[in-house]
């Protein structure tokens, strides 16, 4: 028995890929911190000096931060902060980019006390899932007397 071979051609379809011209930036996959602007906060620690020793204002410096973990420390303070040093704008050298979008992060800002363990002075805090669409350039944040804008890179 002869065994027939037949040969079949096969039509390549190509396979139009359906790619929609698309306006819109797509959504952010990651974010870093470049700076955070302190606009307002409470310049007494309700009522009394933040640095009861000799009477000054807090020396201020943010940490980006949840419950249990600091993800960032800033390294300098602004040294006895009144009005007339408000806004005041800590930068991040490269930046600090977040570990995921999908978890909260506060921005705390501190009084740093040298003789003590530095006093909490208030946080804000933001989802920066929330902002992935929009991928603002900075976004200002209030909590009671505190006012903070933070400044995003997306990517
Ligand atoms: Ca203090
Ligand atoms: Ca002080």
């Amino acid at each position: 028995m002869k065994k027939l071979i037949y040969s079949f051609l096969f039509a390549v379809v190509l396979m139009s890929s359906c790619q929609k011209k698309d306006d819109a930036t797509p959504d952010a996959t990651n974010v870093t911190i470049t700076s955070v602007k302190v606009i307002t906060m409470p310049l007494t620690d309700n009522g009394s000096a933040w640095d009861a020793t000799d009477g000054s204002g807090a020396d201020v410096y943010f940490k980006i931060e949840n419950a249990s973990t600091v993800f960032y420390s800033h390294p300098q303070y602004v040294q006895n902060v009144t009005s007339a040093l408000l806004p005041f704008i800590q930068t991040i050298t490269n930046g600090y980019k977040l570990p995921s979008l999908n978890q909260s992060y506060n921005i705390g800002l501190y009084d740093y006390d040298s003789l003590s363990s530095d006093d909490f002075i208030s946080s804000i805090s933001f989802l920066p899932s929330d902002y992935k669409k929009d991928r603002p350039a900075s976004k200002t944040f209030t909590n009671g007397l505190v006012q903070v804008e933070v400044s995003f890179s997306w990517e």
